[in-house]
């Protein structure tokens, strides 16, 4: 699938350093240590609504991740999925008499919009599901065949002859399942069913089992499965497929928000070790923060959203948005109020009036210093700090060194996707 256009990075000059960041499986702060060429896997959108700024922080986090990498020298292999079939995608489009292909189709279309005004650098790989059903039906039944997943039968009323079976992933069979979250049964068993199981589902084997393939039902969209029977991937297994086919495994790092800990990455690393027999997964899994409004994480399914398409049509700039993001660190939950975009677009201004100038303060103890902010678990917050130091002295006692303004204004594009 073609994901949006590339921005250009500018080269910064002086020292790179390389990234440390917070790895959720040892709970530590770790080098990424990655070879020549850096390898990301992050947790694309489910394309039923517009994106929100809990996704946009999300994409912006590991467009940083990618950037220090790349100041660092390394190539990066970026990879996406879109989640272009699941059930909410169906819901909506049932409720709004909508084609789902249609609503798919369009909410793609606005994403890719966004992460372009947002200045997100595009992964190399953006991969849909439904263009991969049959490598994911394939994976399915490898794990059917090496006795990590069993069959379901599907209640004779839901089927078309309750000769179906939906495919269930055996937690039990897997030793590594757990090592991602390190969380208990019981914390696993309290989020199950609100984030997308099935922990009540009669004739599975343990409540924590994950769908790996659903078998069709009347009027569902549907693909040939091969000996699983026509029907459609479950959500874990297609980030798994997806990611090992492009990536292999022990790729350096797979992302996504704090809301995909459990069960998702905790199951699409247990799945690919299942399929592989190798571990780790990834080599680090990081996580965003939840961004919330009005007490709640921002959902679609709740609806408390700040859009990034309805900001871009206010008429506020996505620089200010993408500033707005940046001002909180990613491993900390914070609430949306308009103080936050206002505070952005105020040092937007300042940023801008300070940038102008010709000459100013020397930059590269400032440039130093924002390296040094990312490469430290991305500190964006003391990144920008560091940045206004630079602008309040240019703005008020200038400086005289010929073209600092303009390698400052490199490094905050190429470093922090902040182009004035
Ligand atoms: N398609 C799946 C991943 S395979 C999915 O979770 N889609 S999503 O559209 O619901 O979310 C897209 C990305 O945004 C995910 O990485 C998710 O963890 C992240 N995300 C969702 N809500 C928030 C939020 N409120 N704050 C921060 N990140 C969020
Ligand atoms: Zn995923």
């Amino acid at each position: 699938m073609m994901s949006w256009p590339s921005p250009s990075v500018p080269a910064v000059p002086g020292p790179p350093i390389p990234l440390r960041i917070h790895d959720t499986a040892s709970g530590e702060l770790r080098p990424t240590s990655p070879g020549p060429t850096a390898s990301l896997y992050v947790c694309g959108i489910t394309p039923y609504d517009a994106t929100h700024l809990g996704h946009a922080a999300t994409y912006v986090t590991f467009d940083l991740v990618q950037r220090v990498w790349r100041d660092n020298g390394h190539r990066v292999h970026y990879v996406q999925n879109v989640t272009d079939i699941d059930d909410p995608l169906l819901e909506r489009a049932e409720r709004d008499g909508l084609d789902w292909r249609d609503l798919a189709k369009r909410e793609i279309a606005l994403f890719h919009e966004d992460m372009t005004a947002l200045a997100v650098l595009p992964p190399d790989d953006y991969v849909s599901v439904v263009d991969s059903v049959d490598d994911i039906a394939a994976d399915v039944r490898a794990l059917v065949a090496g006795g990590a997943a069993y069959g379901v039968h599907v209640p004779a009323g839901e089927g078309a002859d309750g000769a179906l079976q939906d495919v269930y992933y055996d937690v039990a069979s897997q030793a590594r399942f757990g090592a991602v979250s390190s969380w208990s049964r019981e914390q696993m068993l309290e989020v199950y069913a609100e984030r997308g199981g099935d922990p009540d589902r009669a004739g599975k084997r343990d409540a924590l089992d994950a769908l790996l393939w659903r078998a069709a039902r009347p009027g569902e969209p549907s693909w040939d499965g091969g000996t699983l029977g026509p029907g459609r991937p479950g959500w874990h297994i297609e980030c798994s497929t997806i990611a090992v086919r492009q990536l292999g495994m022990a790729f350096d790092v797979q992302g996504g928000g704090t809301d995909l800990v459990f069960p998702h990455h905790e199951m699409s690393a247990a799945h690919a070790a299942s399929l592989s027999g190798q571990w780790p997964f990834a080599r680090s899994y990081v996580h965003q923060a939840m961004v919330g409004l009005d007490g709640h994480k921002m959902s679609k399914s709740r609806g408390n959203l700040v859009l990034v398409s309805q900001l871009r049509r206010d008429g506020v700039d996505p620089t200010a948005i993408r500033l707005a993001l940046l001002a909180h660190h990613y491993r900390t939950d914070w609430y949306y109020t308009d103080d936050t975009l206002r505070a952005a677009q105020k040092r937007l201004e300042r940023w801008r009036a300070a940038l102008s100038r010709e000459g100013g303060p020397s930059a590269s103890e400032t440039v130093q210093h924002l390296r040094e902010c990312l490469a430290d678990d991305l500190r964006t917050a003391n990144a920008l700090a560091a940045v206004d130091r630079w602008a309040d002295q240019q703005l008020t006692r200038g400086g005289d060194e010929p073209g600092a303004p303009g390698v400052l204004a490199r490094a905050l594009d190429a470093l922090l996707g902040v182009r004035i």
